[in-house]
């Protein structure tokens, strides 16, 4: 995945600084072994260091994804992972829930994005912190980041954590953060086919929110159809229709996240 479409190279930064020790990430030894001298070059010799350096890159990961998950678990922390294509409307929806539920939970947000601190922007006008992570040429955030994020933070017992990926339907799929779930977010402009076509994402997501619904009159867009497409990669999915501008089906959205907070 990483290595072969570039991510992982160059600029990362935590609200706006450079972490320390991310000069040596594992996508940059993906291009320094896929480009072996002519006089090396062994295709099987390289197919195997790259599967063993994968390896190694998810192994670092799931440990640091568990010290992430062993830390919320100590303050009873619930951190959900927004995933979704870009645009899908994972701002609007997040800047829509914190509305309804800031007087009711402790409330706070990493945003990932490639440039900008839009995002974060847009949630701290609800008063909610948010901290912004640019990924640089990243397509997903890993559970590095978010272990040098969570300082900066300082979350209270019993913060509802809310992490959205960047925008990205294949590699936050394979990247654990330490969350306790993955919600995915599908809008309908996007067609019935995506988890068909990404079903990693749609496999890893305990929930998947049918955004935007709103739109459907003036769509060809088949709910039913994209709902058996999603629990055909994953039988146990869990569906929402929603719309973020109209506010539709966030009773249902809300009460899902009020069971998961209260299940732990
Ligand atoms: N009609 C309609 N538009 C929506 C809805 N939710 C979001 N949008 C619009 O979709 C566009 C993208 O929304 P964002 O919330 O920025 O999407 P995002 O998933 O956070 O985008 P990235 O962070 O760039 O991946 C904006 O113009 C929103 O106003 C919805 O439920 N209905
Ligand atoms: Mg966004």
């Amino acid at each position: 995945m990483c290595g072969t479409c570039g991510c992982g190279k160059g600029e990362v930064l935590i609200a706006g600084k450079r972490p320390q020790r991310f000069a040596s990430s594992a996508p940059t030894r993906f291009r320094a072994v896929a480009k072996p001298s002519p006089a090396s070059f062994k295709v099987e010799q390289v197919e195997q260091r790259l599967i063993h350096i994968e390896r190694d890159l998810f192994a670092k990961n799931d440990a640091l994804a568990a010290e992430n998950r062993r830390l919320f678990a100590t303050r009873d922390i619930l951190a959900l992972n927004l995933v979704s294509s870009p645009g899908s409307g994972k701002t609007t929806l997040l800047v829509r829930t914190l509305q309804l539920l800031k007087d009711k939970f402790p409330l706070a947000v990493i945003e990932g994005d490639q440039q900008t601190e839009n995002d974060a922007e847009r949630i701290r006008a609800t008063g909610v912190r948010a901290l912004q992570i640019n990924t640089g040429k990243g397509c997903h955030l890993d559970a590095s980041m978010i272990a040098r994020a969570l300082p900066q933070l300082e979350l209270e017992t019993g913060t509802l954590l809310f992490i959205e990926n960047v925008g990205n339907l294949v590699c936050p799929a394979g990247f654990d953060l330490g969350e306790a779930a993955k919600v995915v977010v599908l809008s309908v402009t996007e067609g019935e086919d995506k988890p068909l076509k990404y079903p990693d994402m749609f496999r890893a997501a305990r929930l998947m929110l049918l955004n935007k619904c709103d739109l459907l009159p003036y769509l060809n867009f088949e709910v039913e159809l994209a709902i058996s497409n999603a629990r055909r990669v994953n039988p146990d999915i869990e569906i929402i229709q929603l719309s973020a501008t109209s506010g539709a089906g966030m009773d249902e959205w809300l009460g899902w996240l009020h069971h998961a907070s209260t299940h732990n």
